[in-house]
């Protein structure tokens, strides 16, 4: 299993947004299966903790508690129809990490945070919907903004783009997570929420995830509604995940269509190597000396080492382009973005 791709998601919400909830219920989902595609965590001993979490809320209604300055490190195993394809590193850190001071005097896991948003490929931005059960006007935004943190994550998010671009390393898919969408009226006579009012909204305040260059989709989950039971847990028959999977479709549908991208570009420039080495052949004068034969000889080596080195990118490309036209289907429902337009490849943009 040494040849599998390191897929880097980081996860950032304030405190109380719902990140361990849905990390339990994400990891129930997608241990068990969605659409032939399924995670497992590699370390035995979290994903008893993992599963031990999930039953806990689910039989006794206990919620996960509150995430402490050690971060939660998970590697995922992500397998499609059976074939082990991408570790995930996945982190889950306490809420206020993100706002916390960084250097010899600040947090550790503050510091850990901002350095894997650096790396990271996927980022997934964790608003807590109750915010959302009202349109968000001018009138409430700097106050949602607040309590959201979406002021911090913009800094963040930004910083991460802007050094990318300078750099020209790629960006890092963005999605936007709306938790406890169960709290929001989405289908009600009396002024359901619409999605788009509310990508609408998610634009004023997180300008940076619909900025050029960069791929975004917004995904509302839930973990259930987690009504209160009469003992003060959570009644277990209100627990019920919606959509808890598509956050991880979308990063790795957007992870394998950079790969393979990435592998297009590299083999046009194997390409442009190769007439070179083929005109350098041509302009050797025919027969020749010592000299002409040694450099067709190393003129040979080097067209062979292209030839190897295409048929395995071409391999890869292959893979990466399979991988990501099973997973597109998925996100169907998804408004998907690419520098802030409709993404006409995926989601609900779809043909
Ligand atoms: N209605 C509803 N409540 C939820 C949902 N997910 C989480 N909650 C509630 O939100 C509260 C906070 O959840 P946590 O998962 O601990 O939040 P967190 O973001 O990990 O918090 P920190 O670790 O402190 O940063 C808990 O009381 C959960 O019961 C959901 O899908 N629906
Ligand atoms: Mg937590």
């Amino acid at each position: 299993m040494k040849d599998l791709h390191r897929v880097r998601l980081t996860m950032l919400g304030a405190p109380k947004a719902g990140k361990s909830t849905y990390l339990l219920a994400f990891y129930a989902a997608l241990s068990r299966g969605v659409e032939n595609c399924t995670l497992h965590e590699t370390d035995r001993n979290a994903d008893v903790m993992l599963a031990d979490g999930w039953r806990d809320l689910g039989e006794r209604g206990q919620p996960p508690e509150e995430t402490n300055t050690v971060p939660r490190q998970h590697t995922f195993l992500y397998a499609r129809a059976l074939n082990p394809l991408a570790h995930v590193h996945w982190t889950d850190y306490r809420g206020g990490a993100l706002p916390s001071f960084v250097g010899p005097d600040g947090s550790p896991d503050a510091e850990q945070l901002l350095w894997e948003v650096s790396q990271a490929h996927g980022l997934l931005l964790v608003l807590d919907g109750e915010h959302f059960r009202k349109p968000v006007g001018a009138d409430r935004r700097e106050a949602v903004a607040r309590d959201t943190l979406t002021q911090q994550m913009s800094s963040v998010v930004t910083d991460t783009l802007t050094v990318r671009s300078h750099e020209g390393r790629p960006l890092p898919a963005i999605t936007i997570v709306i938790t406890k969408a169960d709290l929001i009226d989405w289908s009600g006579t009396d002024g359901p929420r619409r999605l788009p009012d509310l990508v609408d909204e998610l634009r004023a305040l997180l300008p940076a995830a619909f900025a050029p260059g960069v791929v975004s989709a917004v995904c509302p989950v839930s973990v259930g509604a987690l009504e209160s039971g009469p003992d003060g847990g959570v009644r277990p028959d209100s627990v019920r995940p919606v959509d808890v999977h598509l956050p991880l479709v979308f990063s790795l549908a957007c992870f394998f269509r950079q790969e393979r991208d990435n592998l297009n570009r590299r083999l046009e420039e194997l390409h442009a190597e190769r007439v070179a080495a083929r005109r350098e052949w041509a302009a050797l004068p025919q027969g020749g000396g010592w000299n002409a034969r040694r450099a067709r000889e190393r003129l040979a080596t080097r067209l062979q080492e292209m030839d190897r080195a295409e048929a395995s990118m071409n391999q890869w490309r292959h893979h990466c382009e399979t991988e990501s036209g099973a997973l597109v289907p998925m996100l169907r429902h998804v408004p998907v973005f690419e520098g802030g337009r409709p993404a006409a490849w995926a989601g609900s943009n779809r043909g």
